[in-house]
């Protein structure tokens, strides 16, 4: 096992070591030998003799020779563990050859790398998107890649744009959640600093709100970069709906066209297309090489989750990852979200997404997370969750504004029959909101399920407060 004695999260210094100490207790995991620390916080940690060793000390004896191990193409490379809607996470397979081949591809086309750049992807490596694209796309196609382990906070809320000016970031890589965060923050941070070494932007991670595209494009991109949406999962391994820059003209909010040799659809739950503009599941009908191989340890549930919720058509079974999509007349995709996170009001299905980005597009709010909350009469109702943009104060005016706001955006049908205010919503580590959580809070429940994905606990504890 490889561990450090802590890592730094914002401007506190986070205990590992004692995590792995915890994990190994009573030979709960007997295959583990041998524990390397690496030294990075200093903090004082326990060192079991004959079995924890400090990385320092055994480099210092180590050949500088060290041959890489041949593998088989299909031998398991990792596996991540992802959370489901139910909250028992999957452990996602991952091999060699195919990922690897994958994700050099879609990294060379989709940043159309070059010699001279400096390349940035701000994920959290534990993430498939750090695996992906920090780690194994940059490196096998010898590129720069900066790695950066901070995160923008009170105390140093302009350090991403530092970094950038600093190393002359080319291409930055980063998540619509950090965008939002950023805009919150105030458009004068980037402002103050040169960004103009940036040619390339990218996201990931969740579907991006037109506000957020702009603001990406306007401030950071200086008007001059393109930006790639590009749409892909854990299980997928890489990109497989993405624009490649210059190729294909972007239109905010879509992640365009499928990357060269994915087969996308957008079907209905027999299996067939459905209509131009049309709302259904995006599926993959072919495989592709970096396609998940199961979950591990578990084939069946493999099967179930992905590959039999939609009927398979004349003996062709589809592959189907959770997320609703339309396709337009210039065959682009937009991304829907997550089809369980839809909220059925007096019989209209609504997507949480749609009603989150009509409340984001006020000035006054920075983020929204909707779910839904049983009612007697409608079904259920909206309830969203907001957080504000600095200037802004909360007060029941504003409640009144914000339901009106979304009854101009979209119609009196989605309008939320209860807004809270809040100063964060709980997130996993890679940005996506755990609207399990807050439905469970919205419907005064009990959370069950898994939690150990939350960025920050003590987001719970004040919604539970607020409450
Ligand atoms: C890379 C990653 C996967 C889920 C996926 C979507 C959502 C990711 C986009 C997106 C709209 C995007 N892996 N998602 N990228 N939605 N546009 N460009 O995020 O396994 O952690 O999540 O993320 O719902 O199914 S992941």
């Amino acid at each position: 096992m490889i561990t450090a004695d802590g890592g730094f999260r914002k401007d506190t210094a986070v205990p590992l070591k004692i995590q792995v100490d915890r994990a190994l207790e009573n030979n709960a995991a007997p295959s583990v030998e041998n524990v390397l620390v690496v030294k990075r916080t200093g903090q004082d940690v326990h060192m079991e003799p004959g079995r924890d060793h400090w990385w320092h000390e055994l480099q210092q004896n180590a050949s500088a020779d060290c041959p890489a191990e041949p593998m088989d193409s299909e031998d398991r490379l990792f596996v991540l563990y992802t959370s489901g809607s139910t909250g028992k996470p999957k452990g996602v397979v991952h091999t060699t050859a195919g990922y690897n081949l994958y994700t050099h591809m879609t990294f060379k086309w989709t940043f159309d790398i070059k010699e001279t750049d400096v390349y940035w992807c701000t994920a959290d490596v534990g993430w498939i998107t750090g695996h992906s694209y920090i780690v194994y796309g940059p490196l096998s196609n010898g590129a720069t890649t900066l790695m950066y382990e901070g995160a923008p906070r009170s105390s140093n809320p302009g350090c991403f744009w530092d970094v950038i000016e600093k190393y002359g970031v080319t291409i930055f890589y980063t998540a619509p959640t950090a965008i939002r965060a950023f805009i919150k923050m105030g458009e004068h941070l980037p402002k103050a600093r040169n960004l103009t070494s940036l040619r390339l932007l990218g996201t990931v991670g969740e579907p991006i709100n037109p506000e957020a595209w702009m603001w990406y494009y306007r401030v950071i991109g200086g008007e001059r970069c393109p930006i790639v949406d590009t749409w892909w999962q854990t299980e997928t391994g890489g990109f497989m709906i993405t624009p490649l820059p210059g190729a294909i003209p972007t239109k905010p909010g879509s992640a365009c066209k499928p990357f060269p040799g994915i087969l996308a659809d957008v079907v209905d739950l027999d299996g067939n297309p459905v209509g131009e503009g049309e709302g259904g599941y995006l599926v993959v009908k072919h495989p592709w090489p970096s396609m998940m191989r199961t979950v591990f340890g578990d084939d069946d549930r493999f099967r179930r989750t992905y590959w039999e919720h939609i009927a398979p058509k004349d003996g062709q079974y589809f592959y189907f990852a959770g997320d609703g999509a339309r396709r337009d007349a210039d065959g682009y995709y937009w991304i829907m979200g997550r089809v369980d996170d839809v909220v059925n009001v007096s019989g209209h299905r609504l997507g949480t997404m749609e009603v989150e980005s009509a409340l984001v597009s006020h000035p006054a709010v920075a983020e929204a997370a909707v779910v839904g909350k049983p009612d007697d009469l409608k079904g259920e109702d909206i309830v969203a969750f907001v957080t504000l943009e600095g200037t802004a104060a909360a007060s029941e005016a504003l409640i009144k504004e914000l339901k009106q706001h979304v009854v101009k955006e979209i119609g009196a049908i989605a309008r939320p029959g209860e807004i809270r205010f809040t100063d964060a919503l709980p997130k996993t580590r890679s940005g996506k909101i755990m609207r399990r959580l807050l439905r469970s809070l919205a419907s005064g429940q009990e959370i069950a399920g898994d939690t150990s994905t939350l960025e920050d606990r003590s987001v719970l504890d004040k919604l539970r407060a607020g409450s």
